[in-house]
């Protein structure tokens, strides 16, 4: 089982998506242990987006991603990072099919909606930005074991 972060961008809270957004990561069947509501200041923002900083659109990522709250989440199921990140589509939105969250809700790849983990390094760096230990839940998947 692998575990990745994902965040709801401000648009799918000022779009009040947040609900179909999720819905779309459990159908699939991937299991939430962790879920936050909260307003990221700049620190946290720059922190996150690090590897970003220089780049053209650096600047204005920043600004979107502090425009409003963010859900926060940490998902997992087997190779959940590769599951989650298929589920999104690409970074840029031309090339993000209908189907995927991104080809279905996103037209800007700057508003892309959502943010997954691309790697577990990643993962495991964005997890502990955002959660601490104790507010992630291990509960036990009664399907698990039928897999
Ligand atoms: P992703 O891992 O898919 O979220 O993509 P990146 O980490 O490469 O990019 C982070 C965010 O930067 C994107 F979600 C949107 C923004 N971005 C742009 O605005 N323009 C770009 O060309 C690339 C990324």
């Amino acid at each position: 089982m692998e575990k990745t972060f994902v965040m709801l961008k401000p648009g799918v809270l000022q779009r009040r998506i947040v609900g179909e957004v999720l819905s779309r990561f459990e159908r699939k069947g991937l299991k939430l242990i962790a879920l936050k509501l909260l307003q990221m200041d700049t620190a946290m923002v720059e922190a996150h987006y690090a590897e970003h900083k220089g780049k053209d659109f650096y600047e204005k990522l920043l600004a979107y991603t502090l425009s409003g709250p963010v859900v926060a989440m940490i998902l997992e199921g087997e190779d959940g990072i590769a599951a989650v990140r298929r589920l999104v589509g690409p970074t840029d939105t031309r090339e993000s099919l209908p189907g995927t969250i991104r080809g279905d809700y996103a037209y800007r790849t700057r508003l892309n909606i959502v943010h997954a983990s691309d790697s577990p390094a990643s993962a495991a760096r964005e997890i502990a930005l955002f959660f601490k230990p104790e507010e992630i839940i291990e509960w036990e998947d009664g399907n698990a074991q039928w897999y």
